[in-house]
């Protein structure tokens, strides 16, 4: 297949890079968002997301006139689907006593049909966004055939998962193997020839439903894998050991890689796919189910710590370090740091947060400082909850001039532990039973 132009459909974390990526290869490319706000700021050459070197790439794609933004597609040789799949808020499935969480896939239906009028004989569709198994079968192939064209037949349509890291999007986008699920295999031929336009990793070709299962599979095992590293923490706590000390020796066995224990599993992709499978076959994900309850409480877990810590939570300042869901993101989604905020805050404490990546963010039912030193001057505990670099640096000895807080709580082994106590500070660390003080 030739490719001249190309759609893509959603200006997010994937989509922008994925689209600036393709006009840095020199292909006409054509962002399409419904967010008239977005595309404004972006054909101004700003971003709307922090994503490294997401800026230098997006103005040079605008400059070599390769890259524009609007909120319409126009015909293409391609279109690609990489908007939001989120959860519902407002409905939920039930089976045998449990509850679980429904995809919300109202982005992916209306991209597949703002593409039926400017869909042609030959065109490649897309989909990148992570959905349930089928959906690129079941859902997307019916309402691209209200063009009167079929899938397959009269133009291709394929499924290929994103598997980027957000922070290291633009570098893994190229590097990372990809996979090509075809609704024939013509179709996953001819996305192979797209992707092989930029990607250095292995492209590998197989059925769409397969290329869906891939993408689940991969976040559901981290969860699976993250939600035993926190139910550890919960048990070492127990059994008055050191949880971080425990898994390093377990990681020394040459088939054992314990993931980290936290306040929990946030972000836009692992604490939502496993619901994709969840809700596919309930009778069939009771691991996958109870995984997700796993992390989805270990706030709780968090907020037992402080309270160990500070004998009571009630009217105490605390000083929350860190809301974004991750490490040195600005991505607030689904975080578990702002869920540890509001459980202390109904416990009675008083909560000032701050987000070096977001210092400007308006939380609803969060107390945002200005400044670090606003967050810690006046606070009895220093709660860590996010490993940014720029945290993890922080100098016990120099901090202790700007608070009065005399406790810390680490939810991410971010901190050593004999440096703070060394400098007057009460020490606890989630999952460590043995060293808190
Ligand atoms: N986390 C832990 N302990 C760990 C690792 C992570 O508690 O040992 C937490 C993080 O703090 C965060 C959450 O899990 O709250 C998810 O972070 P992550 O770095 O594991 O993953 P994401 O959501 O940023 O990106 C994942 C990646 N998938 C896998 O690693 C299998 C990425 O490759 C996918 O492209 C992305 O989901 C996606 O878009 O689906």
């Amino acid at each position: 297949m030739k490719f001249q132009k190309i759609c893509v459909i959603g200006l997010g974390y994937i989509g922008l890079p994925t689209a600036t990526t393709f006009a840095a290869h020199g292909i006409n490319v054509l962002g399409v968002d419904i967010n008239q706000q977005i595309i404004d700021i972006l054909n101004k050459g700003e971003i709307h997301i922090h994503e490294p070197g997401l800026r230098d790439g997006l103005n040079s794609a605008i400059q070599s006139g390769k890259f524009k933004a609007a909120t319409r597609p126009e015909e293409a040789d391609t279109f690609i689907i990489a908007v939001p799949t989120p959860f519902q808020n407002d409905e939920f499935g039930k089976y045998n006593g449990t509850t679980y969480k429904l995809a919300d896939m109202r982005a992916v239906i209306s991209a597949a049909e703002s593409i039926v009028p400017f869909l042609r004989k030959g065109n490649l569709v897309v989909l990148e966004s992570t959905s349930p198994p089928r959906t690129t079968i079941d859902l997307v192939a019916p309402i691209l055939a209200r063009s009167g064209l079929e899938a397959g037949r009269d133009f291709h349509l394929a499924y290929s998962p994103e598997r980027v890291l957000p922070g290291q999007i633009l570098r893994e986008l190229i590097e990372n193997a990809r996979v090509i699920g075809g609704v024939t295999p013509e179709s996953a031929q001819a996305g192979h020839e797209l992707y092989s336009i930029f990607v250095k990793g292995k492209i590998i070709e197989t059925d769409a439903t397969t290329a869906e299962m891939v993408k689940l599979m991969e976040n559901t095992y981290r969860d699976v894998n993250i939600a035993i590293a926190n139910e550890f923490s919960r048990l070492s706590d127990k059994f008055g050991i050191d949880v971080w000390e425990a898994i390093s020796l377990a990681n020394l066995h040459p088939r054992v890689k314990i993931l980290n224990p936290g306040p929990g599993v946030g972000g836009h992709c692992i604490s939502v796919d496993p619901w994709f499978l969840v809700e596919a076959a309930p009778e069939l994900t009771q691991l996958i189910y109870h995984s997700r309850q796993v992390n989805d409480t270990q706030p709780h877990f968090v907020v037992e710590t402080v309270k160990r810590a500070m004998g009571t939570l009630n009217g105490k300042r605390i000083a929350a370090l860190g809301l974004a869901y991750k490490p040195d993101v600005d991505d607030l989604r689904e975080s578990p740091a702002t869920e540890v905020v509001h459980l202390l805050q109904k416990e009675g404490a008083q909560v000032r947060a701050w987000e070096p990546f977001k210092p400007t963010a308006q939380m609803e039912g969060i107390n945002m400082a200005a400044t670090f030193e606003e967050a810690i001057s006046d606070a009895d505990t220093l709660l860590l909850l996010v490993k940014h670099k720029e945290f993890a640096t922080l100098d016990p000895h120099e901090i202790a001039g700007k608070t009065n807080a005399k406790v810390i709580v680490d939810t991410v082994n971010g901190w050593d532990n004999a440096a703070w106590k060394n400098n007057g500070f009460k020490f606890f660390r989630i999952g460590d039973n043995k060293s808190n003080s």
